[in-house]
């Protein structure tokens, strides 16, 4: 004999599938539940007002099995952000965008002066030593990774 269920068990058992299932969906989307790409000391060197440009130097690893592809940086202090290698040619040191930047399975790369370097232009604000600004790096599988930047001295050569 089948089992009739009353209106208000049939609310509960529905009520009760749509938390579940609203459980298995926020495990699947909460960002860092299995990060990508792993930022360490991010940083970046106060500028003088009026300054144009800005640089941010960090520590990227990628603890993956799969290669990841930084493909886009977003910030809100710069117009435009882009990830450069410094290159020497005949002499002289230019930068060239080092975009999309692929980063091997167990592989790191290091972003620090005088090398690769994530380049903001068109500084909306001065970058003013003791606070902090955010930057997305944006990646190929479309996950996005929001890094806290720290601001230290214009004369800074490390992570403050
Ligand atoms: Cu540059």
């Amino acid at each position: 004999m089948l089992k009739r269920w009353s209106p208000l068990q049939l609310l509960g058992v529905l009520l009760l599938s749509a938390l579940l299932l609203g459980v298995l969906l926020f495990s699947l989307s909460v960002p860092g539940f299995s990060a990508p790409l792993e930022v360490n000391s991010a940083w970046a060197r106060a500028t003088p007002a009026g300054a144009r440009v800005g640089a941010v130097y960090m520590d990227l690893f990628n603890p993956g099995n799969v290669a990841e592809t930084i493909v886009q940086v977003e910030t809100a202090v710069a117009r435009t952000a882009q990830i450069h290698s410094t290159i020497n040619v005949d002499g002289m040191l230019k930068m060239r965008s080092a975009m999309p930047l692929t980063i091997g399975a167990g592989q790191g790369v290091s972003l620090a002066p005088a090398g690769m370097h994530m380049m903001l232009m068109g500084l909306s604000q001065p970058l003013v030593v003791d606070s902090s600004f955010n930057v997305t790096l944006v990646l190929q599988s479309g996950e996005a990774l929001t890094v806290e930047v720290k601001v230290g001295s214009p004369g800074q050569l490390v992570a403050p």
